[in-house]
Parts: structure tokens; sequence; C-alpha cells
């Protein structure tokens, strides 16, 4: 399949003050569009072109095909980022099925919290932070530059992206600020539990 631009699923003003709209227009219409124009390139032509997008990123990764990786992955990474974001998310009251395996698996909302955020601190230089499904469990993961989780025979239910592009606008270099206001403020769990219910 050939790479497609998504509208974002809310104005652009939408998620400021945590999330600007300068930054959403530079991350959305130049970040995003140049993963989505270079990954077409690198697949044109290539057997790739027949695959889902789940599939080019695991077959890339496996093969060791880091321009497929890096702007596949990073395609497939902001799809589901500006998913995972709304006006007025965030908050503790999680869905149901969602809310009982972060209790069974990740020790519940506070600690799953503090886990999230410390992996994006720690993910040294640019790259996401995860909540994934593996093995039927929960579990916590980072990933570098443009890799996700599918790469590692995982699937994710949420991710952050912690490239400076995504905060740097708004927070400058206090990348914590940034995953605490956003995990507090912006996490769209519906969406997270609907990933889930797919897994
Ligand atoms: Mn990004």
């Amino acid at each position: 399949m050939s790479f497609k631009l998504p509208e974002l699923p809310y104005a652009y003003d939408s998620l400021a003050p945590y999330m600007s709209k300068e930054t959403l227009e530079f991350h959305h219409d130049k970040h995003h569009l140049a993963y989505v124009d270079n990954g077409n390139k690198a697949i044109a032509g290539t057997p790739y072109e027949n695959l889902s997008l789940e599939e080019i990123c695991k077959k890339a990764f496996a093969e060791k095909n880091a321009p497929i990786i890096n702007n596949a992955g990073q395609h497939y990474n902001h799809i589901h980022f500006w998913q995972w974001m709304k006006k007025g998310g965030g908050g503790k009251k999680l869905p149901g099925k969602l809310q009982a395996m972060v209790d069974k698996d990740l020790g519940g909302y506070d600690k799953m919290r503090t886990d999230f955020v410390q992996a994006g601190v720690t993910q040294f230089g640019s790259g996401w932070a995860w909540i994934t499904v593996k093995d039927g469990k929960l579990a916590i993961a980072k990933t570098p530059n443009g890799e996700n989780p599918l790469m590692h025979g995982a699937t994710p239910i949420l991710g952050v992206d912690v490239w400076e592009h995504s905060y740097y606008i708004d927070y400058r270099n206090a990348r914590p600020k940034y995953l605490e206001a956003w995990f507090d403020n912006l996490v769209n769990w519906e969406y997270v539990e609907a990933m889930l219910g797919k897994v």
C-alpha cells in the first residue's frame, strides 16, 4: 500500500496549551508528511508495496532496511499518535478492560504513569515510549528513532513521541514536563482501549 498523510482528527489549536497549534502544524504538516513522501519513495517498485503498513514495519526490521524502518515506522507511529491525543484527554478514569489490565500487569494507574514517563525521559536521543501488549500482558517499553513495538514482537496500544520536534516549541528542553503534561491532559484513553480490543 502507498502511504497517505491522514488529516488530524481535531483542529490544530484544540490541544493547547499542552501542545500548541504551531507544534501541530510543523509536526503533522512537515514532519509526518516527510515520512509519508520518503516512505513512498523507499517502497516504490519493491515487494513492500503489496503489504499492509504493519507488515511493512515487521519485514523492514527483519531485513534491516533502515530507510523503510524509519519512514514506514514513523508513518505508523504518527497515524496513531494523532489519535492517542484529544482535547480534554488524560485523567485517571480508564475504560474497564484497560483498567483491569493496568491493575494486573502494570501495578495500577500511578505506577503506570511513573514508569511510562520514565521510559520517555530515559530514551536517549529521539524515539518513543510505549504501552504494549506482548504475550497477552501489558508492558512499558521504549524504542529509538522510527522503530516501534511491532518490530519487537509486541503490539502498541499507547505511544508518545519524544523526538524534540514534538515538544521543543512548547517545552524547550524540558522533556519530563512535556511527558507529564501529555499524560495528564491529552491521552485519549478510549482509543487506547479500542487498540487493546483489536490485539
Ligand atoms: Mn514525530
